[in-house]
């Protein structure tokens, strides 16, 4: 890991010149001050928000609905249109309803220089059962941030892994959270990539989720990788967004569980409170859930925080392979 972030403090000579007094010495302290580090990738807000938009205007998308189907489709069709090699991951899993639903994750992939994974992630179903439910920020926003760093990744493809994108059904449960309610897609992938052995390749799972609130407070929940956890806040610190983020003492379930549980690092980042103040959720699974919540700066941090990520991990992926060359 690379700590370049330099929290701390700032000593500097103010005045030296042409300021018509004596010069004169002044410490600033500024907390969490970082070395400007030259931005290896950028995102722009503005370009994730009007994903998100388009997006969210596809309308219901819950799981086993013709619009979660025409959702994975333009999911599909978005990131081959960007350039993105893309498919649709189908199958039938056991639902609360009695019987199979069919579910469809979206996968996408950017080659790499080598055979490690870089995996990016997001649920894109919406909550079943709330009339005039969008589903803006849970699950819209994510999803969008996703397809527009599938566009920056391109830019500056290839990277020393390859990089793949998972958009996720079935992440919401219809009653409660259990084995066959919740995490179908995650679950799905992780078992699939497990069988076909490319499982173990992934360094890294980072999963996205309800990333666009104005209001952003991106928590980590405790059940995640620790050294993805580290990797991530010195990210933020050198984007100068450290604010933003926040480690929590308490699990969150969520799509990285399935891929945290067989042995991947994972973590999630997840703002949990989308409400009309803070402390309240009163936004989360209502009707209120709309693209007026979001805003560009928010999935802008974010998205810059992750490539940061993306960036470092491509770095370690080079410095093993040298290592292991020269052993
Ligand atoms: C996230 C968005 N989740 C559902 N929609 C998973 C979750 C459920 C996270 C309960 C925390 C609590
Ligand atoms: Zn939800």
């Amino acid at each position: 890991m690379n700590g370049k972030g330099m929290a701390g403090v700032l000593i500097g000579v103010l005045c030296a010149a042409g300021c018509g007094r004596q010069s004169e010495t002044v410490t600033v302290v500024i907390e969490d001050c970082v070395a400007p580090a030259p931005a290896a990738m950028v995102v722009s807000g503005e370009a994730a928000l009007k994903e998100v938009a388009d997006f969210v205007a596809l309308g219901n998308r819950d799981s086993g609905t013709p619009g979660a189907e025409k959702a994975a489709n333009y999911l599909k069709d978005r990131l081959q249109a960007i350039g993105v090699e893309a498919e649709i991951q189908s199958f039938e899993d056991a639902s609360p309803l009695g019987e199979a639903v069919t579910f469809r994750n979206v996968l996408g992939r950017i080659p790499g220089t080598s055979d490690r994974i870089i995996l990016l992630a997001s649920h894109y179903d919406t909550k079943v059962g709330i009339e005039n439910f969008e589903g803006a920020n849970d699950s819209g926003s994510s999803t969008g941030l996703l397809l527009e760093l599938a566009k920056e990744l391109l830019k500056t493809a290839p990277h020393p892994a390859e990089i793949q994108f998972a958009f996720f059904d079935g992440e919401e449960c219809r009653e409660h959270y259990a084995p066959q309610d919740g995490f179908h897609g995650s679950e799905y992938l992780a078992e699939a990539m497990a069988a076909d052995g490319s499982l173990k390749r992934i360094d890294a799972m980072i999963l996205m989720d309800m990333i666009g609130d104005k209001d952003l407070t991106v928590t980590v929940p405790r059940n995640g990788d620790s050294d993805l956890g580290v990797l991530l806040f010195n990210a933020a610190r050198t984007e100068g967004v450290r604010k933003y983020f926040r480690l929590i003492p308490f699990t969150v379930g969520d799509d990285h569980e399935a891929f945290l549980k067989r042995g991947v690092p994972a973590i999630d980042l997840i703002d949990f409170q989308f409400g009309s103040a803070p402390g309240l959720n009163d936004y989360w699974h209502t009707p209120e859930d709309t693209m007026d919540k979001l805003s560009p700066e928010s999935l802008e941090v974010v998205g810059r925080v992750v490539l940061r990520m993306v960036d470092e991990l491509g770095r370690q992926v080079q410095a093993d392979s040298k290592t292991q060359n020269s052993d």
